[in-house]
């Protein structure tokens, strides 16, 4: 099955929307299968962005996303990568359909609550690099109420 990393980043935390965005996962159908709350380092951070270190936004972003804790989690589903991605909306709150996390909670870009992976890919990635540990295999009794 797939998974993605789904993050809350400090602004997400700090306005007290970790509960709105699980509940959104949760009521979707996805299992939660990894979640901590950490205070990620700016190097691990950079690892995570290293695709952005060209931009001029970059050190802003790392600034920001070390600023306070951040929720880390790994969502498990059919579709889970593509369907997360649509579920967080736009990059750009301000092309974020109503309905969709940022479309719904935030107003900038800088500020824009929540991270998804955008490709199994870099979902397999991201996972190990915050997810060392290794994840929580469990299974979900309301899976054959979710799966047909
Ligand atoms: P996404 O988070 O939707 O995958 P991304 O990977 O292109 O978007 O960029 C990562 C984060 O960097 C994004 O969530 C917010 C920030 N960012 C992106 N474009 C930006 C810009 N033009 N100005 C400021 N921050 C930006
Ligand atoms: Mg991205």
């Amino acid at each position: 099955m797939e998974r993605t990393y789904i993050m809350i980043k400090p602004d997400g935390v700090q306005r007290g929307l970790i509960g709105e965005i699980v509940k959104r996962f949760e009521s979707k159908g996805f299992k939660l299968v990894a979640m901590k709350l950490t205070k990620p380092s700016k190097e691990h951070m950079e690892e995570h962005y290293v695709d952005l270190k060209e931009k001029k936004f970059f050190a802003g972003l790392i600034e920001y996303m070390t600023s306070g804790p951040v929720c880390a989690m790994v969502w498990e589903g059919k579709g889970a990568v593509v369907t997360g991605r649509k579920m967080l909306g736009a990059t750009m709150p301000s092309e974020s359909d109503p309905g969709t996390i940022r479309g719904d909670l935030c107003i900038e870009v800088g500020r824009n609550i929540c991270h998804g992976s955008d490709s199994v890919d870099s979902a397999n990635k991201e996972i190990a690099h915050w997810f060392p540990e290794g994840i929580c295999e469990w299974e979900s009794c309301s899976k054959a109420w979710i799966y047909e």
